[in-house]
């Protein structure tokens, strides 16, 4: 029956990861998957989140289907988290946000809801970009071009490029963007090019597509959602898939959402319906448990002061990781450019590592990162930042 299937090739990230976990070394290291670990290379578990799930069990709910666009605690707090506390565009109800499996759900979703109301549209992604970007688009049957972005020469953004890139696509061309902390570069927009970007966008009637997994990994909550902020503020339309996977340490309850931010209530209304119905088609609606636990931490006072300072204990140790990592190999290799190192941002830089010196990393020293040379900072620690440092110079 099923000789004809294709057999899968395996994720880029996942199956290396799977890989990771089956490898028999003891002194393995794992800086492939975007996950953050803490110093003891352990997964954290936050305690807001656990304090969270101690109020839901002593609650004992009963667990109806939530609606299809998920809970409206749990929505009415991402709105807030993305755009602002009383931003002009929540007030004004012209945002639709659904609770999704994951902001891959929500990225899906979108996705699905942008082949069916805009069927000629393709989408342009940054080069390079986090590979499931261009399978998800795809799948739903939407072509996928690229514009310019990252400099290898420099470790910078190819902004001109990337521009006249943009100014050439037609209208309602959908263009996805890194809202912060670049997968899989770690180089993002300045402020001020986003500020550039903005009227482009707008006047061009492009619709960005905004991928915000790392907020508060990059310079802070408000800070990671300035292109968000800039957005709504400038009255563009735009999409934007968030996630707690990482900023909550809750990859597997899969919590995310998409928003879509349009001109006015009534337009918002209509978005939203079409979210519902292709989330009926597609899983009816999303699961209860790991949306509760994101709505309560975000809203109760005391779980928000814990998760704000956990989350910036993980963002001050991934930039302890690059100081040390940096000097490690300054130290070893003098006069060779890791700069990129401190100027990057988020939990991935990009090394500049072939394929073949990344295989060697994981062959010889049972040290794993991606192919395509992107470096999961957060898999360093002060146990293992000067082996790692010692087999980059050993494999360049
Ligand atoms: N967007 C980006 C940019 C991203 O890096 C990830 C995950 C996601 C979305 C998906 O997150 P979710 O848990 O669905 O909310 N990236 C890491 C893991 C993966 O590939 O799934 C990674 O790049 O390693």
């Amino acid at each position: 029956m099923f000789h004809h299937v294709a057999p899968f090739a395996g994720d880029p990230i996942l199956s290396l990861n799977e890989a990771f976990q089956k490898d028999p070394r003891s002194n393995k290291v794992n800086l492939s998957i975007g996950i953050y670990f803490d110093e003891q290379a352990r997964l954290p578990a936050l305690d807001a989140v656990h304090q969270a799930e101690l109020r839901m069990a002593a609650a004992n709910q009963p667990k109806p289907y939530l609606p299809m666009e998920g809970a409206a605690n749990f929505r009415s707090a991402v709105q807030a988290l993305i755009l602002g506390d009383g931003h002009e565009a929540i007030a004004s109800h012209r945002v639709a946000t659904i609770q999704a499996v994951g902001s891959s759900g929500g990225l899906k979703v979108g996705a699905e809801f942008i082949k069916q109301w805009f069927p000629t549209s393709g989408v342009w992604v940054s080069d390079p970009t986090w590979d499931n970007h261009r399978a998800m688009f795809e799948s739903a049957g939407i072509p996928v071009h690229t514009y310019p972005y990252y400099d290898a020469a420099t470790g910078g953004v190819r902004f001109a490029a990337m521009l006249d890139t943009l100014r050439s696509l037609p209208a309602h061309s959908v263009v996805l963007l890194h809202a912060c902390c670049h997968n899989p570069t770690g180089t993002d927009l300045t402020n001020a090019q986003w500020l550039e970007l903005v009227p482009l966008l707008k006047e061009r009637q492009l619709i960005p597509y905004l991928d915000l997994a790392y907020q508060g990994f990059g310079e802070g909550i408000a800070q990671d959602a300035f292109a968000a902020r800039a957005l709504a503020d400038a009255g563009v339309s735009f999409f934007i898939a968030n996630s707690f996977s990482k900023s909550m340490s809750v990859y597997g309850e899969r919590c995310g959402a998409l928003s879509v931010v349009c001109p006015d209530a009534q337009q918002a209304a209509l978005v939203l319906g079409q979210l519902q119905f292709t989330v009926r088609r597609s899983y009816s609606s999303p699961p209860i448990h790991g949306g509760q636990i994101v709505a309560q931490v975000l809203t109760d006072p005391a779980l928000r002061a814990s998760w704000e300072q956990d989350l910036a204990a993980m963002r001050d140790r991934i930039l302890a990781m690059r100081v040390q990592l940096h000097a490690a190999l300054v130290k070893l290799l003098p006069g060779h450019d890791f700069g990129y190192l401190l100027t990057q941002r988020g939990m991935f830089s990009y090394t500049g590592l072939s394929a073949a010196q990344v295989d060697r990393l994981r062959e010889e020293q049972a040290i794993y990162l991606v192919r395509s040379g992107r470096i999961c900072i957060s898999g360093l620690n002060a146990g293992n930042v000067d082996v790692v440092a010692a087999a980059i110079v050993q494999v360049l």
